[in-house]
């Protein structure tokens, strides 16, 4: 790349060039990319800082809260709330939606996110992310409800995450393709490294958490036991696992070079529809990745087109290179 392009500048040719990214929403995008840099440098910190370790609280899905997960959503909130570009926010961290003060302007936007994916590995170093989707307030007068929140995935009018890894990089779409930003710590801007992300349609890479299998579905392990078994097996290639236990990261490799994840729906709590969120960690990793064109499903159904029934609905999650999700679809209709 001849010069540097910042998320700014993108953003603002963005707008120029087709007219699709509205003022208030590009001011929104820069607010998080905002945030996501102070909780770039609180990671950072480590153990230098006040991040680490436990919060000693419990979320509403009833997960143990790390100290980390709420300053990310205290900071996100914070950077948002003042802007006059929202009208709510969402968070894994609340029970309930967050109503942008009264003594604030109000906006046309819906803020969701999950502050801090991959909990489990801040205290040993390994990356991290925030996630974010964004939807358009239902036209009214009425004040902002849950139910507002209550839209499709393919209702989004943005979406992304910013991975806090060796680099700290943030991944967006706008229904535009998918673009990449690093973040330059000298001059504290995001810049643009990447354009037109496209992920291949067929890999030898597959990411699940393997300690699960016997609790898996008939689909997923014939799916999974297909591919470890190689060059000898039907698929007659042999395949190779990561699963890193941060979605962010684990997505960002997928985007770089193709796979698939899977966190399918299993036994051990069967009243589950699977662990992860639709609202704010599946909808906007699976339109990002059909962005770069590859597929996201729960198995039965593509997952920017479920109607969700609440904010904190959980569904079962397989997204990646385009063939292998097809496979995967294919098994679940017994094909
Ligand atoms: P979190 O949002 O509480 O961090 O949980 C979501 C994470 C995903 O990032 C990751 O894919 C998964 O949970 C890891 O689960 P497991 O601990 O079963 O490997
Ligand atoms: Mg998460």
């Amino acid at each position: 790349m001849s010069s540097k392009v910042s998320l700014t500048r993108y953003l603002i040719e963005q707008q120029r060039i087709d007219g699709h990214i509205p003022s208030q929403l590009r001011l929104l995008l820069e607010v998080v990319a905002r945030a996501c840099k102070s909780i770039s440098q609180a990671v950072n910190k480590g153990a230098l800082g006040s991040a680490m370790g436990s919060a000693e609280s419990e979320n509403v899905q009833g997960e143990v809260q790390k100290k980390l997960d709420i300053i990310a959503n205290e900071v996100l909130i914070e950077a948002n709330e003042w802007g006059g570009h929202l009208a709510a926010m969402a968070s894994e961290e609340m029970d309930s939606i967050y109503l942008v003060p009264n003594r604030y302007p109000q906006g046309e936007y819906l803020l969701m996110f999950d502050p801090l994916d991959g909990s489990s590995n801040i205290d040993v170093n390994v990356s991290i992310g925030t996630i974010f989707s964004v939807l358009k307030k239902p036209e009214g007068d009425h004040g902002v409800e849950e139910s507002d929140f209550l839209q499709p995935g393919n209702k989004q009018v943005a979406a992304g995450y910013c991975v806090y890894g060796p680099q700290t990089t943030l991944v967006l779409t706008v229904g535009d393709g998918v673009a990449m930003f690093t973040l330059d710590r000298e001059q504290g801007s995001f810049v643009l490294t990447e354009e037109h992300v496209t992920i291949p349609a067929d890999t030898q890479e597959f990411a699940i958490n393997m300690s699960n299998m016997r609790h898996w579905d008939e689909p997923v392990k014939r799916y999974i036991g297909e591919c470890l078994e190689g060059k000898e097996g039907p698929r007659g290639k042999d395949f190779n696992m990561r699963w890193i236990a941060s979605m962010v990261a684990d997505v960002h490799r997928i985007l770089t070079r193709g796979g698939v994840f899977l966190y399918p729906w299993d036994k051990r709590e069967p009243e589950k529809a699977g662990k992860l969120r639709l609202m704010y960690e599946a909808n906007p990793m699976s339109w990002l990745i059909e962005q770069a064109g590859g597929a996201a499903t729960n198995g039965k159904q593509r997952i920017l087109d479920i109607q969700p029934t609440k904010l904190h609905e959980r569904v079962s999650v397989m997204l990646g290179s385009k063939n292998e999700v097809e496979r995967v679809t294919a098994y679940h209709a017994g094909l």
